[in-house]
């Protein structure tokens, strides 16, 4: 590869070696079927409790679930993914301005997951931006296309309100107090990834990213209206997520998993790519502060039932996640008792 990225607007003719995965680890795209039984939670009706009981059971059977008249407007949703596809359609030498493969940087264009850590590249380019607080950041971002700054920093604010809804809805769900996850995770990071999946030219023998759970508190993805690529495992069994009109997937994060005690799910999944069509997803991530101390409510663990997973903070869980492989076991499972 002669470029760090594969957004270069050159179409391959075929996938180099570093992204070809070992036989037993490909996507086996022919034997994929869609999720029909997907939940879809419209937040916009009047009965709560009926809201509150369809998400505790999506997260105890799912880990994710799709919301709509969620509040964030239309117009704010449109222009993110205009922007982010302008992004991704600059000239290779303004964007390699912003690139970076170091994982701590609060802003950079990457490619693939971790590029110093794996073995096998993915087929993705993204940009990641650190978005909270956003004065502290926003001057980082990209100005180029010139509406980037403001048209993102506006999706940001409705998405954390929207973010910060739904993490009281789980709590509810949960039969804890409705802050209780809120204080639990203190002034909450906000972190995105605009991903874009070029047309690949061997869409069987790679990922866009390959199985994950997000090590994070929630999730929520926008994904590309036209071109599917989402799958996550339920049952074990690889299961499409066809894109939602006017819906956000949420996904429970690890932090999630372990405030629950357990009883609720951080999903993996992963984006297969295609090799027609660009892809392009947006990833908003809700984090723990650092230093939160991540250990399910007490309510959760007095009926006799032990605490799942030992006391950590969010810092501590964040550097093991980056050090690992990402497909490699559910990183709780190095926090269990
Ligand atoms: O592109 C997608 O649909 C999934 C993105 C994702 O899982 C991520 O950014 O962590």
């Amino acid at each position: 590869m002669d470029t760090k990225v594969l957004s270069t607007g050159v179409r391959y003719t075929s996938l180099p070696q570093s992204y070809i995965r070992p036989e037993s680890e490909r996507p086996r795209l022919s034997e994929i079927s869609d999720c029909e039984d997907v939940p879809i939670i419209d937040l916009g009706i009047a009965d709560r409790s009926k809201i509150v009981k369809q998400i505790g059971d999506a997260c105890k059977s799912f880990g994710f679930f799709q919301v709509i008249n969620h509040g964030v407007s239309p117009e704010a949703v449109k222009k993110m993914l205009d922007v982010a596809i302008e992004f991704f359609s600059l000239p290779v030498e303004e964007k390699l301005k912003l690139y970076s493969d170091d994982p701590s940087k609060t802003v950079r264009l990457s490619t693939s997951f971790n590029v110093k850590k794996e073995k096998v590249h993915n087929w993705r380019d993204y940009l990641r931006l650190h978005c909270y607080p956003l004065d502290k950041y926003v001057p980082e971002w990209p100005s180029n296309p010139p509406t980037f700054k403001e048209i993102v920093s506006n999706y940001c604010m409705e998405v954390r309100e929207l973010g910060y809804r739904l993490q009281e809805l789980i709590a509810e769900s949960l039969g804890v107090e409705k802050d209780s996850i809120k204080n639990i995770l203190g002034e909450q990071g906000q972190h995105m990834a605009v991903n874009y999946y070029p047309p690949c030219p061997e869409p069987e023998l790679t990922y866009g990213l390959p199985g994950h759970t997000d090590p994070n508190a929630l999730t929520i993805l926008l994904q590309d209206l036209h071109v599917a690529g989402l799958q996550v495992l339920i049952d074990g069994k690889w299961l499409a997520v066809n894109p939602h009109p006017n819906a956000f997937v949420i996904n429970l994060g690890d932090q999630l998993q372990a405030l629950s005690n357990g009883i609720y799910r951080s999903v993996w999944h992963r984006a297969t790519v295609n090799s027609e069509k660009p892809r392009l997803s947006v990833a908003s991530f809700l984090c723990p502060c650092d230093d939160a101390l991540i250990s399910a409510p007490t309510a959760l663990t007095e009926d006799g039932s032990a605490a799942v997973y030992r006391g950590f903070t969010y810092a501590e869980y964040y550097k093991k996640f980056w050090s690992r492989d990402l497909e490699k076991e559910h990183c709780l499972e190095l926090f269990k008792n």
